[in-house]
């Protein structure tokens, strides 16, 4: 671990001491921290308003009861959170993971983690996250409805467009936005389509949302390699999961001229040395749910590895798209050895502190979550912008759009990571960018 500043080191003894066994939570907080030291030299009023420690304690954190009705007609229990971080920049804004590992401490890593991006998108959106221990696997489209009306009816009292916009993450697509809007709708009597983003294009949905979180990754891996001379053409590519922002990285990545070669879920992994056919891959994962393995099944020229690192997969680009810490420093070791030039974050905090150390000791370029991934919520923020004017843009305009957030959010982490004294650190860029943009709001709005 890198030192903290001395001023920082009570404030992350605190927050381990007040909130015990939350490591996904203590995690993302230090990595914040360790970026900051360069930052109270130049502004003491910060500490001066321990905007910080405010900033690592929640404004507000729920927990609820989601009891429902199985197909076979038992009675099931989960358990739901929405912590709403911080609204100094807008309305609480962050996804809804669905896993049976969701807990407080990965609610809260992901909604700490959600301020600074949101704030680096420079969009008038706060930071949240919510979620269930619920597993969607296996689980009939009755059964997961049932679910989301239960969760929701807890749920609508705390959110609203003006107060805190869930969206989609983990588990949770257009098929369960669906259902949460629906009962949201049913219960509040009102079409308020800003409550929720990730809608379905035909009742408020956005273009390119579905796209933006894997589009947007592929868009900040453009810039970076143009930063060095360099471009996708050409490069080997590897991209771990296969949902969402797996499936759409691929895409983006594939159009602009490089060869996507691995692709992964919790089972394994699959390399395709003819490069991912990914519309057998979108069949497979949308249409029915199914398995990477399935893939490997169906296509002569791959081959599927059981548990095992996709991280062993020779490539140019490493694309973890997956989860936390799937990424640990074995993995570095080996994206070092294969001569691996840049990994970029589609997933949250999917690298161990650790791997970022090989990686940056062994000369590979490192791009972090909150900068690469936040073309999924600037896209949300585009969604409510549209909900708000009852408008609607074309896909064209909308790509267009992400891809001008894309290279600003780039643009902004070099310049800071410059103006800070770390030239070309995307994680000291993105981490005081997005810091500084929401610590001053805080310090107009008063001691709230
Ligand atoms: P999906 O549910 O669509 O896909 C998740 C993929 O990751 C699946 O292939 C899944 O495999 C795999 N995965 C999930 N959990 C684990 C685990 N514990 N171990 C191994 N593999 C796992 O989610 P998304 O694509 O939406 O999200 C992926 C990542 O991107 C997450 O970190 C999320 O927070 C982040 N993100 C998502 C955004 C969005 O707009 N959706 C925006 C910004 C970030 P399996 O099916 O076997 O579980
Ligand atoms: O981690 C994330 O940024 C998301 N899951 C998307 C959040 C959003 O509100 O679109």
């Amino acid at each position: 671990m890198a030192a903290l500043h001395d001023a920082l080191t009570p404030v992350f003894d605190e927050v381990i001491r007040r909130n015990p066994g939350e490591a996904e939570f203590h995690q993302a907080v230090r990595e914040v921290l360790e970026s900051l030291g360069p930052v109270l030299g130049k502004r003491p009023e910060y500490a001066d308003a321990e905007i910080i420690r405010r900033l690592c304690e929640p404004e507000r954190q729920i927990i609820f009861r989601v009891p429902w009705v199985d197909d076979a007609g038992r009675v099931q229990l989960n358990r739901g959170f929405r912590v709403e971080f911080n609204s100094a920049l807008g309305p609480y804004k962050g996804g809804i993971r669905f896993h049976p590992s969701v807990y407080l401490g990965i609610v809260k890593f992901l909604g700490f983690e959600q301020i600074f991006k949101n704030a680096l998108t420079g969009m008038p959106i706060g930071g949240g996250k919510g979620g269930s221990d619920f597993d969607p696997k296996g689980r009939s489209d009755a059964e997961v409805m049932r679910f989301c009306q239960s969760f929701m009816t807890e749920l609508y009292r705390h959110i609203g467009e003006h107060t805190d916009v869930p969206a989609g993450d983990i588990g949770v697509g257009g098929r369960e936005i669906g259902y949460l809007f629906g009962q949201y709708k049913r219960i509040t009597n009102r079409y308020e389509s800003g409550v929720l983003t990730g809608k379905g294009i035909t009742w408020g949905g956005s273009q390119v949302r579905t796209e933006s979180t894997g589009y947007g990754t592929v868009f900040f891996v453009k810039e970076a390699l143009a930063a060095r001379g360099m471009d996708l053409e050409g490069r080997r590519v590897v991209v771990s999961g296969s949902g969402n922002v797996a499936i759409y990285a691929t895409e983006k990545a594939q159009a602009l001229g490089a060869k996507v070669v691995a692709t992964s879920d919790s089972s394994g992994y699959v390399v395709d040395e003819a490069g991912i056919d990914l519309d057998l891959l979108k069949e497979i994962k949308n249409g029915h749910r199914g398995r990477v393995s399935d893939y490997a099944a169906r296509r002569d020229s791959a081959h599927f590895v059981a548990g095992g690192s996709i991280w062993d997969v020779p490539c140019d680009i490493a694309l973890p798209c997956a989860t936390q810490n799937e990424l640990d420093a074995d993995a570095a070791a080996a994206l070092v050895r294969n001569g691996c030039l840049i990994v970029a974050e589609g997933a949250n905090m999917p690298t161990t502190p650790e791997a970022t150390r090989v990686l940056r000791e062994g000369g590979v370029v490192f791009a972090p979550g909150k900068a690469v991934n936040a073309g999924g919520v600037a896209t949300s923020a585009l969604e409510m912008q549209q909900n708000a004017s009852r408008d609607s843009w074309s896909f064209e305009h909308t790509e267009q759009r992400l891809s001008e957030i894309m290279s600003s959010i780039h643009a902004r982490c070099l310049e800071t990571a410059d103006e800070y004294g770390a030239p070309g650190d995307y994680v000291a860029g993105a981490n005081i960018a997005g810091f500084t943009h929401v610590a001053d709001a805080m310090l107009a709005l008063g001691v709230i």
